[in-house]
């Protein structure tokens, strides 16, 4: 119903070289370490020199998002800025957590226009006035970095009123939800944070997808659901790690899923924006993991 439709044949999957340490699902596709963790109901309080791994690929990560994000452009294929974060992932000696993640194909989730996460990079070239979703998971020395943003294609997205007050509120979501981390906050309270700023900019809040927890695992507890009065368990402790993920629509909160099994889309067709940290609990407060840098592309844009 909306903008973007699969542009097939997918390129074929892309090697990763021995010499890079994975983590356990590169290989057949099951995140057998997850699923085993998943019985228990911890929240792993990290130590010290698991911090500093933490800073160390969230730090990567964030130049690998940023690289995406400086090629987005009108004609640049959803495909060439997998390329771009498959090589730079390499380079850096680690790992595009996305690839073979439940048998996930690419190595960067990109999500145009109506899609709301986890599109799969295709031969679709962006076109002035998309915005688009790149999402980078990062793995190295036995840690995971998980960061995305929302871009503006060309002047023409910059100049539609209703996509920046979506694009804009979304950041703005999450930027109220940093804000408010702090040692013994409930996890549950980030969904009254965003859902407050969404019905006073007349968005609405996906249900389906939560933020996660994310250290040696890609995701783990605690999970954080977006809307409020949600029932989440866990409190914010020093030394944990978690993601807080927010994905607005325009429209409907609806979701519905591609048959390709991965790419969700909003219902209406209307789009939808996420922008996702990785963020580490400290006894004062937090610490944005995957910050940006003077130098990093996108930003906030001016409401219109
Ligand atoms: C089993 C995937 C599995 N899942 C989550 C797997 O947290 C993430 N981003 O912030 C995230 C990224 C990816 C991911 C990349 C691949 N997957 C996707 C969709 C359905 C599904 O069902
Ligand atoms: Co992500
Ligand atoms: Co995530």
């Amino acid at each position: 119903r909306g903008t973007v439709k699969p542009a097939f044949p997918l390129s074929p999957r892309r090697p990763v070289p021995d010499s890079i340490a994975k983590p356990d699902y590169a290989f057949n596709g099951e995140p057998v370490s997850e699923l085993k963790n998943d019985r228990t109901n911890k929240i792993r309080v990290l130590k010290p020199d698991e911090i500093e791994k933490m800073r160390e690929v969230c730090k990567l990560g964030r130049e690998i998002l940023d690289l995406a994000g400086e090629a987005v452009k009108p004609g640049i294929t959803t495909d060439e800025i997998d390329v771009i974060v498959h090589n730079a992932s390499i380079e850096r000696g680690g790992y595009p957590s996305p690839l073979n993640y439940f048998n996930y194909p690419k190595s960067v989730c990109t999500s145009v226009n109506e899609v709301i996460c986890h599109g799969i990079p295709d031969k679709r070239k962006l076109v002035d006035g998309d915005i688009v979703n790149i999402d980078v998971s990062f793995y190295k020395d036995g840690f995971h970095a998980d960061l995305n943003e929302t871009y503006y294609v060309g002047d023409k997205a910059k100049s539609n009123p209703d996509l920046v007050r979506l694009v804009e509120t979304t950041r703005e979501s999450l930027d109220k939800c940093i804000e408010a981390v702090k040692p013994g906050l409930p996890v549950r309270e980030f969904g009254n944070i965003i859902q407050k700023i969404a019905d006073d900019n007349n968005v609405s809040v996906v249900r389906t997808y939560c933020g996660h927890g994310v250290n040696q695992l890609f995701h783990c507890q605690p999970e954080i659901p977006h809307y409020a009065k949600n029932k989440a368990i866990g409190v914010c402790t020093p030394g944990i790690c978690f993601t807080i993920e927010p994905m607005l629509n325009l429209g409907s909160y609806r979701d519905v899923m591609w048959p390709d099994g991965w790419t969700s889309t909003t219902s209406d067709g209307k789009p939808s924006a996420q922008f996702e940290h990785t963020l580490l609990v400290t006894e004062d407060g937090v610490e944005v993991l995957t910050a940006r840098k003077a130098t990093s592309p996108g930003g906030p844009v001016k409401r219109i």
